[in-house]
């Protein structure tokens, strides 16, 4: 049985995706790692390792312990929290995969996913239908850690033969695990005011329309480019999306649903970082070459999001 290594296993990705993982192979055989203890339910049904990705020596002996054939390196420290603290989050993001990459051509790893972001534009880059091949000059230091990721993974895999996998996501929507730290978790935390029966002052303006992805959505992309045929990848690192809109559309949908929910706009530094990444995506050579396809639209992602928040909020949990 392959045996799989999960970095950032308790953030919003991480979380989510060890659970299908250990469905899928076996909780035993999917080892969760993460700097902060688990954040899912039955995360010590399998292997938890507290792990430190900065630590070369703690990644390899982790990789060498359990005998690790396939890694998910989802550990990073996001764009906002990049901006506050650009050295950390140039550690965690450039070092961290450093040290994946090289624990992983070392000790007989075959295929990495890594997370590449949207962030990896700029404002240079062409903001609407943004292409696939295109400029890449980020102006945040998580962009910039996102690039040097990018031509870390291609150089791995064309001097090393390494099976490293990537996708540039947009902001990820979800309700089990909140984000941490990201430019886009406005579109999360208006959910969480809703279904709590607050007001939700947002940070970026009514107006700002960014690419976005539902988790079930974001999970899909994972797995169908981690299975897809080698031959017919074209790239490392792939564009891809879900559905883009304004922060005032979401309001609007949740509104339409949560009478009397008030939503204000109080733009903080966040809003230069929005500024400069892409409104919309072309994510045509994933669809291309693997079968990208989402499945949620604004109003599919919107029920579900309200349903999954009301059940948790049910039972107690928010
Ligand atoms: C962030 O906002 O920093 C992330 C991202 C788009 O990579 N969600």
């Amino acid at each position: 049985m392959t045996k799989i290594l999960v970095t950032g296993a308790a953030g919003q990705i991480g979380s989510e995706l060890t659970q299908v993982l250990r469905r899928e192979h076996g909780d035993e055989n999917v080892v969760a790692t993460d700097i902060k203890p688990p954040r899912f339910p039955g995360a010590e049904a399998g292997p938890w390792v507290p792990l430190d990705v900065t630590d070369r020596a703690q990644v390899e002996r982790v990789i060498q312990e359990f005998g690790i054939a396939e890694v998910y390196h989802l550990a990073a420290v996001l764009s906002a929290s990049g901006e506050r603290d650009p050295d950390r989050a140039w550690r965690v993001n450039t070092e961290g995969l450093y040290n994946v990459l090289e624990a992983a051509r070392r000790h007989g790893v075959r295929r990495i996913f890594w997370p590449s972001s949207i962030a990896v534009f700029g404002p240079k880059t062409p903001r609407v239908n943004t292409p696939q091949d295109t400029i890449l000059a980020p102006t945040t230091m998580y962009g910039i850690t996102k690039v040097v990721g990018e031509l870390l993974c291609e150089y791995y895999h064309r001097r090393y033969g390494l099976d490293v996998r990537g996708l540039r996501f947009p902001g990820i929507i979800s309700s089990a695990t909140p984000p941490g730290g990201g430019t886009t978790d406005y579109a999360v935390e208006i959910f969480y005011a809703a279904v709590r029966g607050e007001p939700y002052t947002c940070f970026v303006r009514p107006d700002t329309v960014l690419p976005m992805m539902y988790m079930p959505d974001c999970l899909k992309a994972i797995r169908l480019l981690m299975a897809a045929d080698p031959a017919r990848l074209r790239y490392r690192i792939y564009n891809v999306t879900g559905l883009s809109f304004a922060a005032e559309e979401l309001a609007r949908e949740l509104q339409r649903r949560v009478p009397g929910f008030r939503v204000e706009y109080r733009p903080d530094f966040r809003q230069d970082i929005a500024d400069s990444w892409p409104r919309t995506i072309d994510d045509s050579a994933a669809r291309e070459d693997w079968g990208w396809k989402p499945d949620y639209d604004l109003p599919r992602m919107v029920e579900a999001m309200l349903a999954a928040l009301r059940e948790r909020r049910a039972r107690g949990e928010l």
